[in-house]
């Protein structure tokens, strides 16, 4: 079995479309293992996003990341990092296929309401950014 990190990221907090998003993901047969919201601190969104430090788009991300609540979870399942990509859809939505989040709800390349792990190694790393408190006795 598979472990993912997903975030619903502020615009789709601000739309209502939490719910909505939730229920793509579990329609699909993942499982929410662990799910929070909270706005997040500067410095979570800055070692999540660490392998963008420096590109132009970089400080416009972090500063959309931080303006409001996000919706961070662990979704479990089978090949649970590739299909979360492949429901959220590719990350400009006009180039994301019309059946994913992105493309179905999304207009902007970077207000693209969603994120997913690209690995299962940046999977782990961004399930203990998220969920610190998670720790190998407690969540197995
Ligand atoms: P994704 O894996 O689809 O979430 O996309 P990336 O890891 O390539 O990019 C992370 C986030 O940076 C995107 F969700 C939005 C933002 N971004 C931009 O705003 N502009 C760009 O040109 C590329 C990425």
């Amino acid at each position: 079995m598979e472990r993912t990190l997903a975030l619903i990221k502020p615009d789709g907090f601000q739309r209502g479309l939490i719910g909505e998003i939730i229920s793509l993901y579990e329609k699909k047969g993942l499982k929410v293992t662990a799910l929070k919201m909270a706005k997040p601190e500067i410095n979570m969104v800055e070692e999540h996003y660490m392998e963008h430090k420096g590109r132009p788009y970089y400080k416009s991300l972090i500063k959309y990341i931080t303006e409001d609540n996000i919706i961070a979870m662990i979704l479990e399942g089978e090949n649970a990092v590739e299909v979360v990509r492949k429901i959220n859809g590719v990350t400009n939505p006009l180039e994301a296929d019309l059946g994913s989040i992105r493309g179905r709800f999304g207009l902007s390349k970077e207000r693209n309401l969603v994120h997913g792990s690209d690995s299962k190694e940046n999977a782990l790393r961004e399930i203990s950014i998220w969920f610190p408190e998670l720790t190998s006795e407690n969540y197995q």
